[in-house]
Formats: C-alpha cells, sequence, structure tokens
C-alpha cells in the first residue's frame, strides 16, 4: 500500500504526506506551546528593531527506546559548534533564538560550565568571606560576563531546550515558521547533529525493555491465577519462571530512517529565509560530495561541510552563492601555514595537525563568511522581489 502511495505520488506531496504522518504520531514536547509564546514575542521584538535574526541549533538529538525512557541512543556532540557560533552571531549583531540539546554547551556558560576543571577552580576567596574570580581569571571572565550582560540586557539571545530528534523536529519547524514575516533577514544555521533513525512510537515499548522473561513470566503467572484457571501449569516454562534462573535476551534495535524534512524546511517551514545546514562526515574522500548532493537536493543556500577529525581546524562553504572554499586555521605545524594552509583545496590530513586544539576559534572565521553571504543573499531576494 505505502509502495503503491509512493510510486503514484508526487515527490512534493510524498514531503507532505511524510511531514503529516510524522507530526501526527510523534507528540510534541510539552514545553512547546511555552517555547512558541517565547519565541513569537522574541521575533516580533528583533522584527520591529529592524535586527538580523538568526535560529542557531546545536547539540545531539535522542533517541528514545522506551516511551517513559530509560534508554536512549545519543551522539557524540557536546554543542560547541552552535554555543560558539551563537557567541559570534551576538557579536555580529544579529538576534539568536538558540535551540539546542537540554545541558549541553551554552554561550558564555561554555567557557566555563565544561570546563575540565570545576568552575569553582575559577574562583577564590576575596576579603570579608566574599567570592571573587582569581586573578588570572579575572581578565578574561570580565570580557565574557560583559558580552553576556550585554546580551542580557538587550534581549538578544533567546535559549530553548530540547531532548529528543521529535522535540528537536517539532520545535525546528514551529520556529522556522514563526521566523516566516522576517523574510530573507531571517537565518537558520543548523548545526545540530540530528540522527538520522529512530524509533516509530509503534514499536515503542512503553514501559522499560526487559533484560531477561522474569517480568513476562510473573505477568503471566498472575493473569493465569487470577482467572483461576490451571493452565498456568502448562504455559508456565519452569525455566523461564524460576526467579533463581532468569534467561537474558539480547536486544536487537529496528530503526526507521527519520524523514529527511530539509525539503519540507526549504519550501514549506521557510521558504525566504536563509537556510544554512551543516555536512557531517568522517571520510575525507565523500564529504565535499556529500555536500554538493544535499545542496542539489534540498536547493537551500549553505551546506558546510566538516569532518569530525578536523571539525575545529576547517570547514568548507559549498554555495551556490560563492565557489567552495575552505575556511581554516592555519596549521601551527606547517611553516609558511598562512599562505599555503589556506590555499589547499583538499581536507587537511588529520595526523598532520597538532593534538589539542587550535587557539583561535573557527568559529570566529565562520560567522563572519555566512554574514557576507546572508548580505549577498538578502540583496539577491530583494532584487528578485522588485521585478
Ligand atoms: C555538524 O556538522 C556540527 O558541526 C557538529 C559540531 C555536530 C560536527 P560539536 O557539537 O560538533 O561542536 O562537537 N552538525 C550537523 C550534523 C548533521 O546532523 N547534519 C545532517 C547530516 O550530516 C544534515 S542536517 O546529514
Amino acid at each position: 500500500m505505502l509502495s503503491q502511495i509512493q510510486t503514484e505520488t508526487p515527490p512534493e506531496d510524498l514531503a507532505a504526506l511524510a511531514e503529516t504522518h510524522y507530526f501526527a504520531a510523534n507528540p510534541p514536547p510539552k514545553d512547546l506551546e511555552k517555547h512558541v509564546a517565547l519565541a513569537r514575542d522574541f521575533i516580533n521584538f528583533h522584527s520591529a528593531a529592524k535586527r538580523r535574526l538568526v535560529l542557531v541549533t546545536s547539540g545531539g538529538t535522542t533517541v528514545p527506546l522506551e516511551k517513559q525512557t530509560v534508554r536512549f541512543i545519543d551522539n557524540f556532540s557536546a554543542g560547541t559548534r552552535g554555543a560558539t557560533s551563537a557567541e559570534y552571531f551576538l557579536e555580529a549583531g544579529y538576534a539568536v533564538i538558540f535551540l539546542h540539546r537540554q545541558f549541553s554547551l551554552l554561550p558564555f556558560s561554555r567557557h566555563y560550565s565544561h570546563a575540565t576543571d570545576c568552575f569553582l577552580d575559577f574562583l577564590r576567596e576575596g576579603p570579608d568571606g566574599s567570592v571573587v574570580a582569581r586573578d588570572e581569571d579575572a581578565a578574561r571572565m570580565l570580557h565574557v560576563l560583559r558580552k553576556y550582560r550585554n546580551a542580557r540586557d538587550r534581549n538578544t539571545l533567546l535559549v530553548l531546550p530540547f531532548v529528543s530528534i521529535s522535540d528537536y523536529l517539532h520545535e525546528l519547524r514551529s520556529v522556522a515558521q514563526l521566523m516566516q514575516p522576517l523574510g530573507p533577514s531571517g537565518l537558520l544555521y543548523l548545526a545540530a547533529a540530528v540522527s538520522d533513525f529512530f524509533v516509530p512510537p509503534e514499536r515503542m515499548s512503553e514501559h522499560k525493555i526487559q533484560s531477561t522473561d522474569v517480568a513476562e513470566a510473573f505477568k503471566k503467572s498472575k493473569n493465569a491465577r487470577a482467572q483461576k484457571t490451571t493452565e498456568d501449569e502448562e504455559t508456565f516454562d519452569n525455566f523461564d519462571s524460576s526467579p533463581a534462573v532468569p534467561r537474558s535476551k539480547s536486544l536487537v534495535i529496528d530503526l526507521d530512517p527519520v524523514p529527511k524534512f530539509l525539503k519540507n524546511l526549504v519550501e514549506g517551514w521557510s521558504p525566504q529565509g536563509m537556510i544554512v545546514s551543516f555536512k557531517l562526515e568522517t571520510d575525507p574522500e565523500i564529504l565535499v560530495h556529500k555536500a554538493k548532493y544535499s545542496l542539489d537536493r534540498y536547493q537551500h543556500h549553505l551546506v558546510i561541510g566538516n569532518l569530525l577529525a578536523t571539525r575545529k581546524w576547517e570547514v568548507v562553504f559549498v554555495s551556490p552563492l560563492s565557489p567552495d572554499r575552505w575556511i581554516r586555521i592555519p596549521n601551527p605545524a606547517e611553516s609558511h601555514a598562512s599562505t599555503a594552509a589556506v590555499e589547499k583545496d583538499e581536507p587537511v590530513d588529520p595526523k598532520s595537525l597538532p593534538d589539542g586544539e587550535p587557539d583561535t576559534e573557527i568559529e570566529s572565521l565562520i560567522i563572519p563568511a555566512v554574514q557576507e553571504l546572508h548580505t549577498k543573499y538578502i540583496q539577491t531576494v530583494e532584487a528578485k522581489n522588485k521585478a
């Protein structure tokens, strides 16, 4: 039946069908309405001020295995890219809606919250029992504090959390739709590490998945006793029912693909906003090809490709608005780094990079480059609208 629908229905209707089905089957997060109200006020406020606004998505999306979730599948992302980018967008004059995985890194607090040391290590006891920043940390902390207070005082940062993949998709759709009146000055910067697979609700267990047959056997015998039959003797397997020897079960997880909603985002949820997606790969050979494929398939405005191993050192921009472009932190291990590294149009060999993180945050280069393309995009759309 489904395959008949798939072969006979035009692709745009299929995307709409997939959307209707997915959002009806996967319930919205409980705070969606509250988040929508906050986002609406925030967007109206900045729209009136004619400020550019960006939705930054950040962190991993969980895939619950149970409705009352004890276990879930997750991914590596701590939200560094998103939280760091949000700070540079604020610096560039954007208002930022920061849609992030709960408890992942946040703009500003990221400098202290997930530090290897405890945040208390940045503090010391001052005179008269007060608490102050340690002398060696004070200058930097003051710098971060001023930027943080500036964002708070000017109401330029709205922080909204999500947990699961379906929470993320509900929130993304709602915020993108709310941003529609901004037209091309709305920017969607999708840095969250979005799961490609999930357990559909009709196959999801309500309760914690059991690792032995003990509970099942217990329920069976309880039911049988309640019905006052002697059947329990026949159906009851001695081995399974013995609490002394519970049989351990292996767990086989069957995941469905998450529908590709980028098409719906580009065509329906945000038809005028500039859409920037990230493409994450681990195989350097396929990165640029996959980024181009994504752009071709969804017809959005910029794909930023990055490799897991080198994502803090380099990214590649693939966009119809400009030629392909690598953005790199010069490798200090290379003698003529500043020129040679920038010219390369191939991914760098991770083995050639020094251990640890670069001194410069690559987002300090990414955001001005995105901003430049955004300006170009706004001009293109405005020219088209006038014609
Ligand atoms: C990214 O590629 C981000 O840059 C990272 C950031 C997740 C690598 P960290 O949190 O990592 O700073 O450690 N995000 C997008 C990944 C993604 O799920 N993209 C989808 C895909 O590759 C397309 S929307 O198919």
